[in-house]
């Protein structure tokens, strides 16, 4: 059946546009780039108050040796579902959400690629956390062995729960999302750039993310095929895991996804550190192609990598999985060079971002530096399983995406809403976090030494355990106030905070070229562009070049020509 539209008269489409805009159909029907982010973004909080809920629980649990506050299954359902919640309800699509609404913004663009999948992304993405999360509900309880989800533990055989199910088919349609999430960043990426931003004058939060999308397209089938065959082990008398099969085969699928995984969640925040850097420090960034040069290496050593996870298998090369593991410390040390590079000499202005990101550079030094132990064969021999390798991963992880993050959004903020989130708050913030967050997970190397496992709902008292746990344990707290005192902040500053103007920070790139929050199509218009910060370069040489030359790139740069990044 063909039918002929109509055109709808000007003043009465205006009108419809206007109603859809507002209020909450207006929000779940978007598929404007910026609201979606927001959606991701406020989203990924929840899960991430969500899961952290399910922590102050277990270390509530590990307070005071041989307390019974739940039962041994439920603690393994807590720190299975905090894990899982955290790594893919919370820090990946916290990652998409700033992407979303970043990534136009930043390379001139109107909206994404593919607005409507955009769209679709996110519920899908819903979707699968409310599926994981259901397993809550069903009888025999959400799935409890571990973030993971290592055969045999997860066959039928010993995790009879739907909660189980529940949980790999979840976890398999977020991984769909995300994939198709990252095909929209690349495409937005590849065809959408404003004229003048060539590839090495893109800014490096967006050359992280284009980095991180490759990753997610590599990665996330892998993880994919592992739980499509667990899946049909599990229901449909498969044998791929099982002892008749090989459970081995399984880890060495999950972990082709699980390092890059840990890159997925960490590149992004490195790229908001790299982004924020520069504006505290009044200076251009020390070392653009480095940055870029070594994301590329990052990147692709990430998944050389995975064995580390199983050298106490006794089945993979140590050698080779050792060496490559010590070899990702090269380039992640030419982004701390570059970093304190960029700081030294400079006018540092330790604004609530900057004290973050400084934060994340002393959290994840240490976790990296945790992390070359672990790389090393013997001294993981000894403390595999144990809480040493909770502290590192939670120095990495938590050092990342949650101090990364509140300098993120303390950066971005006005950017989203035209109001500054209450910098002495912040401030606060910043140093209960900082206090409680190594009160917590300091102590955990000692413990991890000391050989308490991971994944225990309780101990003896007399294994000399008891006086770190309650440390461990009150610093939780701490940290629970700080992120309360975040909401609280949040909340209020949305419609009390200082008005922020356009660019309130003096940004180098074009997120800031525009109002606060931008209009829906995002510029009205653009600066030129003829280097990889044209802010700075507009404050600097104003609005003429140096000899008087008009504004705007020149032929050979129109062409595409890189100039280096401007420098000079
Ligand atoms: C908000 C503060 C946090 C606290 C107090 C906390 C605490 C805990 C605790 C008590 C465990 C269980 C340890 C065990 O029994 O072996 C755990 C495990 C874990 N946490 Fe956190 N955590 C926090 C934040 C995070 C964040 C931000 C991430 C990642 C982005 C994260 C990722 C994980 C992972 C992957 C596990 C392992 C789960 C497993 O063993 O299967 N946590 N955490
Ligand atoms: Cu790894």
């Amino acid at each position: 059946m063909t039918t002929v539209e109509q055109p709808m008269p000007d003043a009465q489409r205006r009108h419809v546009l206007k109603h859809a805009d507002d209020g909450l159909i207006g929000w779940l029907t978007t598929t404007d780039h910026k609201r979606i982010g927001i959606l991701y973004m406020v989203s990924a909080f929840i899960f991430f108050l969500v899961a952290g809920l399910m922590s102050l629980v277990m270390r509530a649990e590990l307070a005071i040796p041989e307390l019974q506050l739940l039962d041994l299954q439920t603690y393994n359902q807590l720190f299975t579902m905090h894990g899982t919640a955290m790594i893919f309800f919370f820090a990946t699509p916290m990652v998409i959400g700033l992407a979303n609404y970043l990534i136009p913004l930043q390379i001139g663009a109107p909206d994404v690629a593919f607005p409507r999948l955009n769209a679709f992304t996110y519920w899908l993405f819903i979707f699968s956390a409310l599926i994981v999360f259901g397993g809550f509900f069903v009888t025999a309880g959400a799935a409890a062995f571990g973030w993971y989800g290592y055969p045999p533990l997860s066959t039928k055989t010993f995790s009879p729960s739907v909660g189980a199910d529940l949980w790999v088919v979840g976890l398999l349609l977020s991984g769909v999302a995300s994939i198709l999430g990252s095909v929209n960043i690349l495409a937005t990426i590849f065809a959408l750039r404003a004229p003048g931003m060539t590839m090495f004058r893109l800014p490096l939060f967006t050359w992280n993310i284009l980095v991180t999308s490759i990753l997610i397209l590599f990665s996330f089938p892998v993880l994919g095929a592992a739980l499509a065959l667990l899946f049909i082990d599990r229901n449909f008398g498969g044998s791929v895991f099982t002892t008749a099969g090989d459970p081995l085969v399984y880890q060495h699928l999950f972990w082709f996804f699980g390092h890059p995984e840990v890159y997925i969640i960490a590149l992004p925040f490195f790229g908001v550190v790299t982004e924020i850097v520069p504006v505290f420090s009044r200076k251009p960034l020390f070392g653009y192609k480095a940055f870029v040069f070594a994301t590329i290496l990052i990147g692709a050593y990430s998944f050389s990598v995975w064995a580390h996870h199983m050298f106490t298998t006794g089945a993979v090369s140590t050698v080779y999985f050792a060496i490559t593991s010590f070899l990702i410390a090269i380039p992640t040390g030419v982004k701390f060079f570059g970093w304190i590079a960029t700081m030294w000499r400079g006018s540092l202005w330790f604004a609530t971002p900057m004290l973050y990101v400084v934060g994340m550079m002393a959290m994840f030094l240490i976790g990296g530096i945790t992390g070359v132990f672990l790389a090393s064969p013997p001294i993981d021999y000894a403390v595999h399983d144990t809480y040493y390798v909770v502290a590192h991963m939670h120095y990495v992880l938590f050092g990342t995406s949650v101090f990364a993050m509140f300098g993120g959004l303390f950066y971005w903020f006005p950017k989203f809403t035209g109001r500054m989130l209450d910098e002495r708050l912040g401030k606060v913030q910043f140093w209960l976090l900082f206090v409680g967050f190594n009160v917590t997970f300091f102590p955990m190397h000692q413990l991890g030494i000391d050989g308490m496992p991971r994944r225990i709902g309780d101990y003896a008292a007399e294994r000399g355990w008891n006086d770190l746990n309650l440390l461990a344990s009150g610093g939780s707290v701490l940290i629970a106030v700080a992120v309360l005192l975040f909401l609280w902040n949040f909340w209020t500053s949305r419609s009390l905070g200082l008005p922020a103007g356009d660019d309130p920070w003096g940004g180098h790139t074009l997120e800031w070229a525009t109002s606060s929050p931008p209009p829906h199509h995002n510029f009205t218009s653009l600066p030129p562009i003829t280097s990889d910060r044209p802010l700075l370069d507009l404050r600097v040489r104003g609005p003429v070049r140096q000899g008087g030359e008009p504004v705007g790139p020149s032929e050979d740069e129109r062409a595409g020509a890189d100039d280096g990044g401007g420098r000079g």
